[in-house]
């Protein structure tokens, strides 16, 4: 037997219960072209179980009032629910306080919170900023502005061939003009987890700032920002069973305090004369206007749901089951896979030579298999693959070994609708 598969079963039996978790999503039933759905789309978002549903529902059904204002009890109970999930995503990322986690609308709005309301007042005309070529576009262009309102400067760590960061480049690139460094823990294209803790003590050193995007690593791996010394952490909520609409931005308490908010209005300040005002305390002078309330509950009870099974058993079942899919493709022998080949995240970005990635997401759509096709936001290292696209499964709690087996076949399927071009 492939001892890939032997070990997968052993130790996938003993630590996620996949047939378990699968009742708790009940849009894994879904029939698609009359098959069952195969989910491997999860790096864009993920599905949601039962218990996050019920609790959007509970609230909106016994506990619906605006927060922070209210004197009667349903606004109370509101707010204790709201600022509960607060506590609760900071105990989730080990930040020493509450007040430390802001909430957004997605991690796209915490990196933007960052280059707007710390950037502008500490970045300036020769600073530079340290990034790299496998970012998101959320964790790029928002720094490619505030360069160019600032006069700052881009500066872009080597990748290896294989898709990893070079870190002597990055020490080079290291120096005194470093303002800030802004790099993803998990990349959504190539699977690499980048050595963030070196990173940040490295710029702790140079004494710059960094930002860590987290929206491809707080889902699937243990993160706790103290560890990991970052200065800044963003993180989309339904990418790790969350619902849409809610995004993170952990902030250091002293960096928060002396930022400028980013957005005014409602909420945000502490008194408002006609031509003045002054700003709340932190977190609350980033949360301008009524949030998203529902989804704050909801990423609670998410990571509720994540903290039952536990983010290590998580990271290891996923990392089996990537194991397990990286082996089944490269037994077809024609199926280029970019990233590292092992330590990596849940995830696989391929091409299949003389196919274009939109073809062969279709031939799987008709099998039942959902994974994603394009430049999944990172057009420069699409460039750096030299491909214009590229598909990507990626793996998540409910996926099991059953699934690799249908994407695998639904390949070969492909093999057969295209085999004059495949050689
Ligand atoms: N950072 C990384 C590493 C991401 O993968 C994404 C979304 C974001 C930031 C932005 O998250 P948002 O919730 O603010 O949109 N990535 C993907 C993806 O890979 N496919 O769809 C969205």
């Amino acid at each position: 037997m492939n001892p890939l598969v032997a070990g997968l079963n052993r130790v996938g039996a003993r630590q996620l219960d996949t047939e378990r978790i699968k009742k708790d999503f009940p849009i894994l039933n879904t029939k698609i072209r009359g098959k069952s759905l195969v989910y491997l789309d999860n790096a864009a978002t993920t599905q949601k179980p039962i218990q996050v549903v019920n609790a959007l529902s509970s609230y909106y059904l016994e506990s619906n009032a605006n927060v922070h204002r209210a004197i009667h009890d349903l606004g109370a109970r509101a707010t204790e629910l709201y600022e509960g999930a607060r506590e609760r995503v900071a105990g989730f990322i080990g930040a020493s306080k509450p007040s430390e986690i802001v909430f957004t609308r997605n991690a796209t709005e915490a990196v933007n919170l960052v280059a707007y309301a710390w950037g502008r007042r500490n970045v300036g005309p020769g600073d530079e900023i340290i990034t790299t070529p496998m970012e998101h576009h959320s964790n790029l262009v928002p720094w490619q502005q505030l360069a160019g309102a600032t006069g700052a400067r881009l500066r872009f760590i080597d990748l290896t061939p294989d898709g990893r960061l070079d870190m002597e480049s990055f020490y080079r690139l290291l120096n005194e003009r470093t303002r800030l460094v802004a790099v993803s823990q998990g990349s959504n294209v190539l699977g690499t987890i980048n050595p963030v803790a070196e990173i940040c003590r490295a710029a702790r050193e140079a004494e710059a700032v960094v930002l860590v995007d987290g929206a491809q690593s707080v889902p699937h791996m243990p993160v706790n920002v103290a560890s990991l010394g970052c200065d800044f952490l963003a993180i989309s909520g339904h990418k790790m069973l969350g619902p849409t609409g809610i995004g993170v931005l952990y902030g250091r308490a002293d960096l928060l305090e002396a930022m400028d908010p980013f957005l005014f209005g409602g909420d945000m300040i502490s008194y408002v004369h006609l031509e003045t005002a002054g700003w709340n305390e932190i977190p609350y002078k980033f949360e301008a206007g009524t949030p998203n309330i529902a989804g704050a509950i909801g990423l609670a009870a998410a990571i509720d749901y994540l903290e039952g099974l536990g983010m290590e058993q998580i990271e290891s079942h996923e990392r089996q089951l990537v194991k397990l899919a990286m082996h089944r493709l490269g037994e077809l022998g024609y199926v280029e896979m970019h990233g590292p080949a092992g330590d990596r995240a849940g995830l696989i970005s391929f091409n299949i030579k003389g196919i274009h990635p939109h073809d062969v997401a279709t031939v799987l759509n008709e099998e039942g298999v959902a994974i994603r096709a394009g430049h999944h936001c990172a057009q420069p290292l699409m460039e750096w693959l030299n491909v214009p696209a590229t598909n990507r499964a990626s793996f998540y709690i409910y996926n099991d070994e059953e699934d690799v087996d249908r994407m695998v076949q639904a390949i070969t399927r492909v093999k057969e609708f295209f085999r004059h071009v495949i050689v």
